[in-house]
C-alpha cells in the first residue's frame, strides 16, 4: 500500500512539474525576427544582440530567420510569422519599398510589427507600432563634417579633393539616408568633386571589386567614404594592391564603428568611422514590454551616435561591445 501511495504522490508531482513546463512554454513572448542577412560586423552584431535578448529565461521564444540580403525572403518569413501566429513580429526591412500588402496580413492577423534598424516607405503608417535605428541623413553629414575639420587641421582645405562613394544595398535606408547626407553637404562645397558612386552591397568583397574598378578609372582619388566598416576594408585591399597606402594616400572614412574600425584606425588605415549602434535587443524589448501593459511607445526612436578617428579611437576601443 505504501508503495503505491508513493508511487501516487510521485506520479502526481511529475505531473505537476509538467503542468509547470507547459505553462511556463505558453507564458513566453513569442518574437518573430526578419533579419537582412549576414553581410556585415554590424549585422552579426545586431543578430547576437536579439539572440541574447529574447532568451527562454527573460521570457521569450525568439524564431530567427536569416533572409541572406533577399526582400522575396523577408516576404515568406513574415508570412510564416504569421502562419505560427506569433505575438509580435520584428523587422530589419532590407529595402524600403514593397511592404504595404505582407504588412497589412500582419496587422489584420492582430500581430503588432517592430521596425528595427532601417525603415520602411508605406503611406499607412499604422502597418507598424514602432521603429528603432540610427539616423543615417545625420551620419552623411557627419562624414563630410568630419572631412571638413580633417582638411583644415591638415591644411589641405584650399585643395581640390576627389571623393569615391562605395554604396550599400541600393534602396535600403542606410544607403539612401547615408547618400542623400553626403550629397546634401556636397551640395554647397565645390571644392569636393564626387567623382563615382557605386554599390558594394555592404560587404567586404564586393567593396573591394567596386574598389578596384575605381582605383582603374580614377587615377587621383584623394577620399574613399565607403557605408560600412566591411567595404572600407574591402577597399583597404584594393588599394594596397594598387600599390598606395591607405589613411596615408587616401583618406578613408566609414560608417559603423565596430572594433575592427577603431583598430584600423590605430593602425592608421582608416580615418575616421561614423557610428551606428546595432544593439537593438534590449531597446526592442522594451517595446515589447511596454506594449504587454498596454502603455504607449515613442513610434520613431533613434539610437545616439558617435564620430571616431584617432583622437579617441585609443580611449573608447577598450569599452567597444561589438
Ligand atoms: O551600416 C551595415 C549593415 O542597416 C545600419 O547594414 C545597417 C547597415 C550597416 O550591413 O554594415
Amino acid at each position: 500500500m505504501k508503495k503505491v501511495i508513493s508511487l501516487l504522490v510521485f506520479v502526481l508531482l511529475l505531473s505537476g512539474v509538467f503542468a509547470v513546463a507547459v505553462s511556463a512554454a505558453d507564458d513566453l513572448i513569442v518574437v518573430g525576427y526578419s533579419q537582412v542577412g549576414a553581410e556585415s560586423d554590424w549585422r552579426t552584431a545586431n543578430t547576437e544582440s536579439f539572440k541574447s535578448t529574447f532568451t527562454e529565461e527573460n521570457g521569450y521564444k525568439l524564431i530567427f530567420d536569416d533572409a541572406m540580403q533577399k526582400p522575396e525572403n523577408q516576404i515568406k518569413a513574415i508570412r510564416n510569422f504569421i502562419q505560427q501566429e506569433v505575438d509580435y513580429i520584428v523587422l530589419a526591412p532590407i529595402v524600403e519599398t514593397g511592404w504595404e500588402t505582407v504588412l497589412g496580413e500582419a496587422k489584420a492577423a492582430g500581430i503588432p510589427v517592430i521596425l528595427s534598424d532601417r525603415m520602411i516607405k508605406v503611406t499607412d503608417d499604422s502597418l507598424y507600432v514602432a521603429w528603432v535605428g540610427g539616423n543615417f541623413i545625420k551620419e552623411g553629414h557627419n562624414a563630410i563634417e568630419w572631412l571638413d575639420n580633417y582638411l583644415k587641421e591638415n591644411g589641405r582645405d584650399n585643395e581640390d579633393i576627389n571623393i569615391v562613394l562605395l554604396q550599400g544595398t541600393i534602396g535600403s535606408s542606410a544607403q539612401i539616408g547615408r547618400t542623400q547626407g553626403v550629397e546634401e553637404l556636397l551640395a554647397d562645397r565645390p571644392k569636393y568633386h564626387l567623382l563615382a558612386k557605386q554599390t558594394g552591397e555592404f560587404t567586404q568583397a564586393k567593396g573591394q571589386e567596386v574598389m578596384e574598378s575605381f582605383l582603374k578609372s580614377y587615377p587621383d582619388i584623394d577620399v574613399v567614404i565607403a557605408e560600412n566598416d566591411d567595404m572600407g576594408y574591402g577597399a583597404m585591399e584594393a588599394i594596397r594592391a594598387a600599390g598606395k597606402v591607405p589613411g596615408k594616400d587616401i583618406i578613408m572614412i566609414s560608417y559603423d564603428a565596430g572594433r575592427r574600425a577603431f583598430e584600423a584606425i590605430l593602425k592608421g588605415d582608416l580615418n575616421a568611422t561614423i557610428e551606428c549602434n546595432p544593439l537593438h535587443g534590449p531597446r526592442v524589448a522594451e517595446i515589447i514590454q511596454k506594449l504587454e501593459k498596454g502603455e504607449p511607445v515613442e513610434k520613431i526612436q533613434y539610437v545616439d551616435e558617435g564620430v571616431f578617428d584617432i583622437k579617441n579611437a585609443a580611449e573608447v576601443l577598450p569599452t567597444r561591445a561589438y
